[in-house]
Protein backbone atom coordinates (compact mmCIF):
# COMPACT_ATOMS: atom_id res chain seq x y z
CA UNK A 1 0.00 0.00 0.00
CA UNK A 2 1.70 3.32 -1.07
CA UNK A 3 1.19 6.13 1.57
CA UNK A 4 -0.23 9.31 0.48
CA UNK A 5 2.50 11.10 1.34
CA UNK A 6 4.46 9.32 -1.45
CA UNK A 7 1.73 9.33 -4.09
CA UNK A 8 1.95 12.83 -3.35
CA UNK A 9 5.23 14.32 -1.65
CA UNK A 10 5.53 17.66 -0.36
CA UNK A 11 5.05 19.63 -2.19
CA UNK A 12 2.07 18.23 -4.28
CA UNK A 13 -0.19 20.86 -6.02
CA UNK A 14 -3.88 19.64 -6.19
CA UNK A 15 -5.78 21.64 -8.76
CA UNK A 16 -8.94 23.32 -8.21
CA UNK A 17 -11.86 22.10 -10.93
CA UNK A 18 -15.14 23.23 -9.73
CA UNK A 19 -18.31 21.96 -11.59
CA UNK A 20 -21.08 24.17 -10.24
CA UNK A 21 -22.78 27.28 -11.07
CA UNK A 22 -22.01 29.13 -8.18
CA UNK A 23 -18.25 28.01 -6.60
CA UNK A 24 -17.08 32.02 -5.22
CA UNK A 25 -14.11 31.96 -7.69
CA UNK A 26 -14.67 29.79 -10.96
CA UNK A 27 -18.31 28.99 -10.71
CA UNK A 28 -20.05 28.54 -14.43
CA UNK A 29 -16.55 28.18 -15.97
CA UNK A 30 -16.35 24.33 -15.98
CA UNK A 31 -20.27 23.33 -16.45
CA UNK A 32 -19.33 21.60 -19.47
CA UNK A 33 -17.58 18.75 -19.32
CA UNK A 34 -15.20 18.97 -22.72
CA UNK A 35 -14.21 22.25 -21.04
CA UNK A 36 -13.97 20.98 -17.64
CA UNK A 37 -11.92 17.94 -18.85
CA UNK A 38 -9.61 20.05 -21.23
CA UNK A 39 -8.85 22.22 -17.71
CA UNK A 40 -7.71 19.24 -15.91
CA UNK A 41 -5.76 17.90 -18.75
CA UNK A 42 -4.09 21.79 -18.71
CA UNK A 43 -3.49 21.74 -14.94
CA UNK A 44 -1.62 18.14 -15.07
CA UNK A 45 0.68 19.42 -17.87
CA UNK A 46 1.29 22.45 -15.84
CA UNK A 47 2.42 20.22 -12.46
CA UNK A 48 -0.81 19.31 -10.94
CA UNK A 49 0.13 16.35 -9.18
CA UNK A 50 -3.93 15.54 -8.65
CA UNK A 51 -6.64 17.53 -10.01
CA UNK A 52 -10.38 17.71 -7.52
CA UNK A 53 -13.06 17.95 -8.63
CA UNK A 54 -16.44 19.20 -6.90
CA UNK A 55 -20.25 19.82 -7.89
CA UNK A 56 -21.20 21.23 -4.61
CA UNK A 57 -19.70 24.93 -3.93
CA UNK A 58 -18.94 25.19 0.13
CA UNK A 59 -18.27 28.74 -0.24
CA UNK A 60 -20.09 30.91 3.13
CA UNK A 61 -23.76 30.91 2.55
CA UNK A 62 -24.34 28.17 -0.14
CA UNK A 63 -27.07 25.48 0.60
CA UNK A 64 -26.28 21.93 -0.10
CA UNK A 65 -27.29 20.08 -3.66
CA UNK A 66 -28.84 16.67 -4.27
CA UNK A 67 -27.00 13.44 -4.39
CA UNK A 68 -28.58 13.24 -8.14
CA UNK A 69 -27.58 17.22 -8.98
CA UNK A 70 -23.90 16.97 -7.89
CA UNK A 71 -23.91 13.30 -9.63
CA UNK A 72 -25.02 14.61 -13.20
CA UNK A 73 -22.04 17.75 -12.92
CA UNK A 74 -19.19 15.10 -11.77
CA UNK A 75 -19.70 12.02 -13.36
CA UNK A 76 -19.58 13.21 -17.27
CA UNK A 77 -16.31 15.46 -16.37
CA UNK A 78 -14.99 12.18 -14.46
CA UNK A 79 -15.70 10.10 -17.26
CA UNK A 80 -14.30 11.88 -19.70
CA UNK A 81 -10.90 11.95 -17.39
CA UNK A 82 -10.89 8.43 -14.92
CA UNK A 83 -7.50 6.87 -15.26
CA UNK A 84 -6.05 9.15 -17.36
CA UNK A 85 -5.32 11.81 -14.85
CA UNK A 86 -5.12 11.68 -10.76
CA UNK A 87 -8.51 12.55 -9.37
CA UNK A 88 -10.20 13.78 -5.96
CA UNK A 89 -13.40 14.21 -5.78
CA UNK A 90 -14.62 16.66 -3.34
CA UNK A 91 -17.60 15.72 -1.42
CA UNK A 92 -19.62 14.40 1.70
CA UNK A 93 -22.09 12.20 -0.19
CA UNK A 94 -20.56 7.92 0.09
CA UNK A 95 -22.91 7.89 -3.14
CA UNK A 96 -20.93 10.50 -5.09
CA UNK A 97 -17.55 9.55 -3.38
CA UNK A 98 -18.50 5.54 -4.56
CA UNK A 99 -19.57 6.83 -7.79
CA UNK A 100 -16.26 8.66 -8.53
CA UNK A 101 -13.82 6.08 -7.11
CA UNK A 102 -14.99 3.68 -9.38
CA UNK A 103 -14.72 5.99 -12.11
CA UNK A 104 -10.97 6.12 -11.24
CA UNK A 105 -10.97 8.87 -8.38
CA UNK A 106 -8.22 8.22 -5.83
CA UNK A 107 -8.36 10.44 -3.12
CA UNK A 108 -11.84 11.62 -1.64
CA UNK A 109 -11.77 15.47 -0.22
CA UNK A 110 -14.47 15.44 2.97
CA UNK A 111 -15.12 18.92 4.11
CA UNK A 112 -17.17 17.37 6.66
CA UNK A 113 -14.56 15.55 7.86
CA UNK A 114 -16.42 11.99 8.05
CA UNK A 115 -19.09 14.34 9.72
CA UNK A 116 -21.86 14.30 7.20
CA UNK A 117 -22.44 11.19 5.64
CA UNK A 118 -22.67 8.30 7.88
CA UNK A 119 -21.66 5.85 4.90
CA UNK A 120 -18.41 7.41 3.64
CA UNK A 121 -16.05 6.45 6.29
CA UNK A 122 -17.42 2.85 5.00
CA UNK A 123 -16.56 3.77 1.26
CA UNK A 124 -13.24 4.99 1.76
CA UNK A 125 -12.33 2.09 3.45
CA UNK A 126 -13.81 -0.46 1.14
CA UNK A 127 -11.99 1.00 -1.87
CA UNK A 128 -8.68 1.61 0.20
CA UNK A 129 -8.93 5.37 -1.14
CA UNK A 130 -6.94 8.32 0.26
CA UNK A 131 -8.57 10.65 2.47
CA UNK A 132 -8.75 14.90 3.14
CA UNK A 133 -9.97 15.24 6.69
CA UNK A 134 -10.76 18.89 6.94
CA UNK A 135 -11.77 21.17 9.72
CA UNK A 136 -14.61 23.55 9.88
CA UNK A 137 -16.56 25.50 11.90
CA UNK A 138 -20.35 25.80 11.18
CA UNK A 139 -21.86 24.68 8.07
CA UNK A 140 -21.15 26.70 5.11
CA UNK A 141 -24.95 28.27 4.98
CA UNK A 142 -23.76 30.48 8.21
CA UNK A 143 -19.87 29.65 8.91
CA UNK A 144 -19.10 32.85 8.42
CA UNK A 145 -21.23 34.53 10.63
CA UNK A 146 -19.55 34.57 13.45
CA UNK A 147 -16.86 32.11 13.68
CA UNK A 148 -15.24 32.34 17.59
CA UNK A 149 -12.23 30.22 18.96
CA UNK A 150 -10.21 30.75 22.43
CA UNK A 151 -6.64 29.07 20.74
CA UNK A 152 -7.68 28.25 16.69
CA UNK A 153 -4.58 26.64 16.50
CA UNK A 154 -5.44 24.08 19.17
CA UNK A 155 -9.09 23.73 18.86
CA UNK A 156 -8.34 22.58 15.20
CA UNK A 157 -5.36 20.49 16.10
CA UNK A 158 -7.56 18.91 18.69
CA UNK A 159 -10.47 18.34 16.45
CA UNK A 160 -8.62 17.30 13.26
CA UNK A 161 -6.91 14.67 16.03
CA UNK A 162 -10.23 13.45 17.04
CA UNK A 163 -11.15 13.22 13.40
CA UNK A 164 -8.24 10.58 12.54
CA UNK A 165 -8.66 9.07 15.40
CA UNK A 166 -12.34 7.92 13.66
CA UNK A 167 -10.90 7.89 10.45
CA UNK A 168 -8.78 4.57 11.60
CA UNK A 169 -11.17 3.20 13.95
CA UNK A 170 -13.41 2.89 10.62
CA UNK A 171 -10.99 1.11 8.91
CA UNK A 172 -9.38 3.47 6.95
CA UNK A 173 -5.37 3.46 7.32
CA UNK A 174 -3.57 6.36 8.74
CA UNK A 175 -1.14 6.52 5.98
CA UNK A 176 -3.86 7.06 3.68
CA UNK A 177 -5.19 10.34 5.02
CA UNK A 178 -3.98 13.89 4.80
CA UNK A 179 -4.99 16.78 7.47
CA UNK A 180 -6.70 20.13 6.49
CA UNK A 181 -6.85 23.26 8.55
CA UNK A 182 -10.05 24.47 6.49
CA UNK A 183 -8.98 28.13 5.44
CA UNK A 184 -12.23 30.14 5.45
CA UNK A 185 -14.51 27.86 6.63
CA UNK A 186 -15.80 29.59 10.12
CA UNK A 187 -12.70 31.35 10.28
CA UNK A 188 -11.58 35.39 10.11
CA UNK A 189 -8.52 36.69 8.82
CA UNK A 190 -6.43 36.20 11.78
CA UNK A 191 -7.87 33.00 12.40
CA UNK A 192 -6.40 31.83 8.82
CA UNK A 193 -3.59 33.79 9.16
CA UNK A 194 -2.70 32.10 12.57
CA UNK A 195 -3.30 28.58 11.81
CA UNK A 196 -0.91 28.56 8.50
CA UNK A 197 1.54 30.99 11.20
CA UNK A 198 1.70 28.16 13.29
CA UNK A 199 0.97 25.07 10.98
CA UNK A 200 3.96 23.39 13.08
CA UNK A 201 0.87 22.25 15.55
CA UNK A 202 -1.22 20.44 12.90
CA UNK A 203 2.09 18.97 11.58
CA UNK A 204 2.79 17.37 15.01
CA UNK A 205 -0.29 15.11 14.24
CA UNK A 206 2.10 13.03 12.26
CA UNK A 207 -0.01 13.57 9.13
CA UNK A 208 0.90 15.44 6.10
CA UNK A 209 -1.23 18.70 5.82
CA UNK A 210 -3.38 20.04 2.80
CA UNK A 211 -3.67 24.27 2.89
CA UNK A 212 -6.57 25.44 0.53
CA UNK A 213 -5.86 29.38 0.73
CA UNK A 214 -6.47 29.67 -2.79
CA UNK A 215 -8.31 32.51 -3.89
CA UNK A 216 -10.23 32.99 -0.44
CA UNK A 217 -11.74 36.20 0.20
CA UNK A 218 -9.53 36.14 3.24
CA UNK A 219 -7.14 37.11 0.90
CA UNK A 220 -8.97 40.06 -0.67
CA UNK A 221 -9.36 41.22 2.55
CA UNK A 222 -5.70 41.67 3.50
CA UNK A 223 -4.92 43.31 -0.05
CA UNK A 224 -7.98 44.68 -1.14
CA UNK A 225 -7.56 43.66 -4.78
CA UNK A 226 -9.45 42.16 -6.91
CA UNK A 227 -6.99 40.01 -8.77
CA UNK A 228 -6.07 37.36 -6.05
CA UNK A 229 -3.44 35.53 -8.07
CA UNK A 230 -0.56 36.92 -6.19
CA UNK A 231 -1.76 36.64 -2.46
CA UNK A 232 -2.92 33.32 -3.49
CA UNK A 233 1.07 31.99 -4.33
CA UNK A 234 2.11 33.96 -1.79
CA UNK A 235 0.22 31.93 0.73
CA UNK A 236 0.87 28.74 -1.02
CA UNK A 237 4.60 28.88 -0.21
CA UNK A 238 4.49 30.15 3.34
CA UNK A 239 2.43 27.14 3.80
CA UNK A 240 4.46 24.69 2.18
CA UNK A 241 7.86 26.82 4.27
CA UNK A 242 5.68 25.97 6.88
CA UNK A 243 5.61 22.10 6.07
CA UNK A 244 2.49 22.08 4.09
CA UNK A 245 2.49 18.75 1.86
CA UNK A 246 -0.37 19.49 -0.11
CA UNK A 247 -1.15 22.97 -1.90
CA UNK A 248 -4.64 23.07 -3.54
CA UNK A 249 -4.82 26.40 -6.04
CA UNK A 250 -7.20 27.63 -8.85
CA UNK A 251 -3.85 28.56 -10.77
CA UNK A 252 -1.53 25.80 -11.15
CA UNK A 253 1.07 26.65 -13.43
CA UNK A 254 2.08 29.75 -11.11
CA UNK A 255 2.03 28.20 -8.30
CA UNK A 256 4.07 25.31 -9.16
CA UNK A 257 6.60 27.74 -10.31
CA UNK A 258 6.74 29.37 -7.41
CA UNK A 259 6.98 26.36 -5.21
CA UNK A 260 9.88 25.03 -7.24
CA UNK A 261 12.12 27.97 -6.52
CA UNK A 262 11.09 28.20 -2.78
CA UNK A 263 11.52 24.87 -2.74
CA UNK A 264 15.49 25.07 -4.57
CA UNK A 265 15.94 27.80 -1.68
CA UNK A 266 15.13 25.86 0.92
N1 LIG B 1 -11.84 24.89 -0.01
C1 LIG B 1 -12.93 24.87 -0.80
C2 LIG B 1 -13.48 23.66 -1.21
N2 LIG B 1 -12.96 22.49 -0.84
N3 LIG B 1 -11.30 21.28 0.33
C3 LIG B 1 -10.23 21.27 1.13
N4 LIG B 1 -9.70 20.10 1.52
N5 LIG B 1 -9.65 22.42 1.58
C4 LIG B 1 -10.13 23.65 1.24
O1 LIG B 1 -9.57 24.69 1.68
C5 LIG B 1 -11.28 23.70 0.39
C6 LIG B 1 -11.86 22.48 -0.04
C7 LIG B 1 -13.52 26.15 -1.24
O2 LIG B 1 -12.90 26.64 -2.38
P1 LIG B 1 -13.46 26.44 -3.87
O3 LIG B 1 -13.47 25.01 -4.23
O4 LIG B 1 -12.68 27.32 -4.76
O5 LIG B 1 -14.93 27.03 -3.83
P2 LIG B 1 -16.40 26.40 -3.67
O6 LIG B 1 -16.48 25.65 -2.40
O7 LIG B 1 -17.29 27.62 -3.68
O8 LIG B 1 -16.64 25.51 -4.83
Amino acid sequence: MTALEDRLPRPSVMGVLNVTPDSFSDGGVHLDPDVAAAAARRMVEDGAAIVDVGGESTRPGSDGVSVEEELARVVPVLERLGGEVPLSIDTAKAEVARTALERGAILVNDVTALRGDPDLAGVVADTGAYLCLMHMQGEPRTMQDEPRYTDVVSEVAGFLEERLTFAVAAGIPEERICLDPGIGFGKTVEHNLELVRRLDVLLALGRPVLVGYSRKSSLKKLTGSDDLLGASIAAAVAAFERGASILRVHDVKPTVDALTVAGAIA
